[in-house]
């Protein structure tokens, strides 16, 4: 490590819109999928770290769930409120918009009163030239100086970011071990990718619906590791729907899940999944907070 310049680091909030690509920046940022991503708005529920590690910088994200204008469930507002405590702890703040109009300022980040970069993501899906109009946009409207355009998918610009975000963090000692990139479990992890899953794989309200508690984690040095996940949802009626016409949906799911944590894990793996009604679990204080939410 060089040590003839000082450590920076610091904590930097990502927030934005529902389905503007917080989470896929960050596993960008990081260069490990640790967010799930789907093409469904409110994917990420959690507040979710990813670690930088670089010569004499820490750099820690974290990625936040969508901020929606108005919340229709206890779940809902307790995603706002852990919004707003990240913005008030961060260092920095990244604001990341879609590259199509001058989105309204979040009230959350107007309240922090903290420095913002706007990120205009998804450049990849216009005509370049008109970005110049929406960037005069929003250093017009907001007074913002600082706005990059760039894909969190294709990784255009996330060069340029990190350079200005390095410039940016304060002097100050690292706050974790200069070799991990999470601090979550990687229970929290199979239960997000089993999320992701079924985002992908039911429409509607069922992903919303939905919440998966791992319950059971065994490692085996010989043979397959072993999890046992339980797949909570609302109603009833919600249960035939996961399950399919022949048990085909569950199948379809358990497969999809169990093939990439044999993949990323790079070990077989015993998935076992079961289905349980907890009714209106989202509107629930003590159901949320044993969830983990
Ligand atoms: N074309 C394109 N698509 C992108 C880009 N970034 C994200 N996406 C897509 O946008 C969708 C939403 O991405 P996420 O990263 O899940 O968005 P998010 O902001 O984390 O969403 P929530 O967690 O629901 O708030 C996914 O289908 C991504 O593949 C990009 O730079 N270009
Ligand atoms: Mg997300």
């Amino acid at each position: 490590m060089d040590k003839s310049s000082p450590n920076k680091a610091g904590f930097i909030a990502i927030v934005g819109r529902p389905n503007v690509g917080k989470s896929t920046l960050l596993n960008k940022l990081i260069g490990e999928k640790l967010s799930a991503v789907t093409p469904k708005s409110q994917t990420t529920r959690h507040k979710i770290l990813g670690i930088l590690n670089g010569e004499n910088l820490q750099a820690i994200f974290l990625d936040t769930p969508g901020l929606m204008t108005k919340p229709k469930d206890r779940l809902d507002e307790m995603m706002l409120n852990s919004t707003s405590e990240t913005l008030r702890d961060a260092d920095l703040i990244l604001w990341i918009v879609e590259p199509y109009e001058v989105e309204a300022m979040p009230v959350q980040l107007k309240e922090s009163n903290k420095e913002a970069i706007v990120i205009i993501n998804k450049i990849d899906l216009v005509d370049k030239l008109s970005l110049l109009p929406l960037i005069d946009g929003y250093q017009k409207t907001y007074n913002l100086t600082e706005i990059i355009p760039i894909s969190s998918k294709k990784g255009y610009g996330c060069d340029i970011l990190l350079e200005d975000i390095c410039q940016k963090l304060p002097e100050q000692s690292f706050f974790y071990e200069d070799d991990i990139v999470s601090i979550q479990t990687e229970r929290f992890f199979v239960e997000e990718l089993i999320m992701e899953k079924i985002y992908f794989l039911y429409r509607d309200e069922v992903p919303y619906s939905a919440t998966v508690q791992v319950e059971e984690f065994k490692e085996r040095a010989k043979g397959k590791d072993y999890i046992r996940a339980i797949i909570y949802i609302e109603r009833d009626s919600q249960k035939a729907i996961l399950i399919g016409e022949d048990g085909r949906g569950l199948r379809r799911l358990g497969e999809a899940a169990r093939k990439e944590l044999e993949r990323t894990r790079g070990r077989p793996l015993y998935l076992e999944l079961y289905i349980k009604t907890k009714k209106n679990w989202r509107k629930n204080e003590g159901l949320l907070r044993e969830f983990g939410y």
